[in-house]
């Protein structure tokens, strides 16, 4: 193939994959955007033309220059090619009620984790929790590759009715990052957490800055994967008002168990 005929294939092969992207777009071919374009491919479908387009690219953008008529839709595809190599991660947890019976209050909510390049993305919607108090949440774990669960009624060990910290360490882990003020830092007992409403209900919204998070987690545990859909959320919290049992363990530097009581978990999955 001569230099005339390779850039004939190789513009046939960008305007055919355009061609293919402006048929996707059904609603509207002539208005073809990053967005629709990405909301039209698969991630699979990205991978296999991503090697592709980069290569086309390089010898396009050449071509572009000598070539007027066609419009230069190269950066369109320089971003497509990007979206697909950034790393997007998202996470979700359906937070259930534990110990719902011993606080007279079902707690609920949802957690969303998003790792996006270098940030940690994290959203939390609690109800039901005692109103207007402090609520320590963080998220657990295990180091040895378990996967930490919402502790079910098994998980009271001594029988006492109650799932205190040591019981909900056994079935989800240990305390890992803390949903707090500087997640990064990982530093547990201190007052920097969320604080619920005169209804029970808090919003917590944080972006964790990644390189560091990592960092003192494998100082704490070992490994820098955080192995976030192995993780559970837990949200903590009673009165001390509320009367617990002297059987009820949990406490952790000046702060007692009705800090440290579990009152919500929910198990974090991958959604992509
Ligand atoms: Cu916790």
């Amino acid at each position: 193939m001569n230099i005339s005929g390779f850039k004939a294939t190789a513009l046939n092969g960008v305007l055919a994959h355009y061609e293919k992207m402006m048929n996707i777009n059904n609603n509207n071919p002539m208005e073809v955007t990053v967005d629709s374009l990405e909301s039209s491919l698969s991630n699979s479908l990205q991978t296999a033309v991503a090697p592709a387009i980069d290569s086309l690219l390089a010898f396009t953008s050449s071509t572009f220059e000598q070539v007027d008529h066609i419009p230069d839709f190269s950066n369109t595809l320089r971003l497509l090619y990007k979206e697909d190599t950034d790393m997007v991660k998202r996470y979700v947890a359906e937070i259930k009620p534990v110990n719902e019976d011993v606080i007279g209050t079902a707690v609920s909510g949802k957690a969303e984790l998003v790792e996006e390049n270098d940030t940690l993305k994290i959203k939390i919607e609690a109800t039901g929790t005692p109103p207007n108090m402090m609520h320590w949440s963080h998220f657990h774990g295990f180091t040895d590759n378990r996967k930490g669960r919402v502790p079910t009624k098994d998980a009271d060990t001594n029988g006492d009715g109650v799932i205190d910290l040591p019981e909900l360490y056994a079935v989800s882990g240990q305390t890992m990052v803390p949903f707090d003020d500087a997640p990064h830092n990982m530093h547990i007992p201190h007052d920097n957490y969320p604080h619920a409403d005169e209804n029970g209900n808090w919003n917590y919204e944080f972006e964790v800055p990644l390189t560091e998070l990592k960092e003192k987690f494998k100082e704490k545990f070992g490994s820098e994967d955080l192995q976030l859909d192995k993780r559970t959320v837990l949200i903590h919290g009673v009165p001390e008002s509320l009367e617990l049992p002297d059987t009820v363990e949990g406490t952790v530097k000046d702060y007692g168990p009705h800090t440290t009581l579990p009152i919500g978990a929910g198990e974090i999955e991958a959604i992509n």
